[in-house]
């Protein structure tokens, strides 16, 4: 069984869902909760609220999502659901942070797709009782990932952050648009605020810098790339791409996908996004970014932008912005940093020199979601020269952005965007900043950063592991192979490759299917499957990273 199945507070996925045993229903946890939510109620609800039937799950068996608010009279009942509904997830996060319940509950797609104990995805054409809704909220949970689980460490974003969960619900709840003041008014000013925060971090000057939030790093990067080819041809906008040369821009080998993907969209071609060499570390050789760029110069293209890297995705390589700044200036480019993943180490006083250049960027992508451990999503692109994101995407519909309303249409940001509708990003991150102040994600950052060194420092003295990069880690990822002991004496080469590449994702099967932890692995350029470590995860503890290694050898020692 599930470790975390068992001893659930609410029995799910019984009879097909036709019941569900709730053995907390009528607790004295739940009469409490429903004093203290008394005390805050006038007399006459209090007296109406006493005569509820008792075990509120009777009535969710025979209720509906049409007898709800606002249906009349659906108020006790909408309360009700919705005490169910946070009793679910309350159950869930406790379980998400025991490090004794299960990361995950493996099941492959076509067992989803069959169905599994009652939980079907399939949907009707009638309504199913709120009861069901409650059964199907559970599984949904049960056959997820813990993401905040403390040995979740399978992605740069991970972790579980109480009050970012608050910021969604209450994000929810509110249902806003961002495009308009009129209809997010404190969500608007709120992201002013938080992006002048981090035009300030950046070291941006007063007069400085533009910004939003948008679906994600690769969109983030989207913005950097279409800002730099606006600025350089704005005539773009009416006239395509026919007015302009054949233009190019470039990113180191290491960089992330979205700058081909956004190449692509842009109808710029992946063929001209020129990659540039690496070092041993994986930053971008700058003599090397200077060559591509004479090189391709003289083949006639024409270079418009570079994208550095701040944290790599896979070996966390930092590129040195000075250096690529310098041959910005020197050619005329536009520079696009892509902090996604490094972003937030500008905020531990220890580490941000990594970032020194940031501040010459033109653009920078800032992914909140990920250092941060904002919930997703919560990407920021951030543009040194205002203005230019309006002029670039603004195409003044008449129904949102009338120029003649009662506000400051200033706070209008709708038309600056690619999107219409935009889904509001900022309170979750504007309350976690509150909540912690700088000095909290900078704590939080720094202890990853200790994880990581202590990660690499144990690694390095085992004979069976072999890290990717013999160097103290300049960010959280910690790169590394496991060798069985049958590979040990096999020499280095071909052969050895051959079997090591199958080692990782033989493990990472084994992990999945008992569900103990999750970490990646891939290949990168001429290095065969290696797992990734990364420590994004607030969760996560020095016990967690010994779990891990003794989980690795476990799993792969008869390998
Ligand atoms: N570049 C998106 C995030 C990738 C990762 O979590 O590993």
């Amino acid at each position: 069984m599930d470790a975390a199945g068992s001893g659930s507070a609410i029995s799910v996925g019984l009879g097909g869902g036709k019941s569900i045993v709730s053995s907390w229903a009528v607790t004295d946890k739940e009469q409490m909760r429903k004093k203290s939510v008394h005390t805050f109620e006038s007399t006459e609800k209090d007296v109406k609220k006493d005569t509820r039937p008792e075990n509120l799950m009777t009535n969710l068996s025979n209720a509906y999502a049409s007898d709800l608010l606002p249906s009349k009279d659906g108020q006790d009942l909408t309360e009700s659901f919705l005490l169910h509904v946070v009793d679910i997830l309350l159950h869930y996060i406790q379980k998400t942070f025991d490090v004794k319940s299960k990361v995950l509950d493996f099941h492959h797609p076509h067992q989803l797709l069959e169905g599994l104990d009652g939980f079907s995805l399939e949907l009707s054409d009638h309504p199913e009782s709120l009861e069901q809704l409650l059964v199907d909220c559970t599984d949904t949970l049960k056959y997820g990932v813990k993401t905040g689980h403390p040995r979740f460490l399978n992605q740069l974003s991970s972790g579980l952050d109480v009050i970012g969960l608050a910021g969604e619900w209450l994000t929810a709840t509110a249902n806003a648009n961002m495009f308009t003041y009129e209809i997010a008014p404190v969500f608007t000013v709120m992201e002013t605020i938080l992006l002048k925060k981090m035009y300030e971090i950046i070291g941006w000057g007063e007069t400085e810098g533009d910004g939003l939030f948008s679906p994600g790093g690769s969109i983030s990067n989207l913005y950097g790339i279409l800002t730099a080819r606006y600025k350089q041809y704005p005539e773009i906008k009416r006239k395509g791409m026919t007015v302009l040369p054949g233009i190019v821009l470039f990113v180191s080998e290491q960089g992330h996908y979205s700058v081909k993907k956004a190449a692509a969209i842009l109808g710029i071609g992946t063929d001209n996004v020129i990659e540039v060499k690496c070092d041993e570390r994986g930053k971008m050789i700058p003599a090397e970014l200077e060559k591509n760029i004479l090189q391709a110069k003289r083949k006639g293209q024409t270079p418009f932008c570079v994208t550095a890297t701040a944290g790599s995705t896979v070996l966390g390589a930092f590129d040195p912005l000075q250096d690529v700044a310098d041959i910005c200036e020197r050619h005329n480019l536009w520079m696009h940093v892509d902090a996604a993943w490094g972003g937030g180490l500008l905020l531990s006083r220890n580490h941000s020199y990594k970032l020194s250049g940031i501040e010459r960027a033109n653009s920078v992508t800032w992914n909140p979601h990920k250092l941060m451990g904002v919930p997703l999503q919560c990407s920021a692109i951030l543009i040194r020269e205002k203005g230019l994101l309006e002029a670039c995407n603004q195409m003044q519909a008449g129904y949102l952005f009338q120029p003649d309303k009662l506000y400051n249409v200033d706070f209008d940001t709708g038309d600056k965007t690619i999107q219409c509708g935009r889904h509001v990003d900022i309170f979750k991150l504007w309350l976690m900043w509150k909540a912690k102040g700088t000095s909290g994600f900078e704590a939080q950052i720094n202890r990853y950063m200790e994880l990581a060194k202590y990660f690499y420092k144990v690694l390095k003295k085992k004979d069976n592991f072999k890290l990717v990069l013999d160097a103290e880690p300049e960010f959280t990822n910690v790169c590394f192979w496991y060798f069985p002991p049958r590979l040990k004496h096999i020499p280095k080469g071909f052969e050895r490759d051959q079997e090591l590449q199958k080692i990782a994702p033989k493990i990472k099967a084994q992990m999945l299917e008992e569900g103990t932890a999750m970490i990646s692995y891939q290949p990168c350029g001429d290095k065969v499957n290696f797992f990734r470590m990364v420590f994004s995860n607030p969760a996560t503890r020095q016990t967690d990273v010994d779990y891990l290694i003794d989980e690795i050898e476990r799993l792969g020692k008869e390998l």
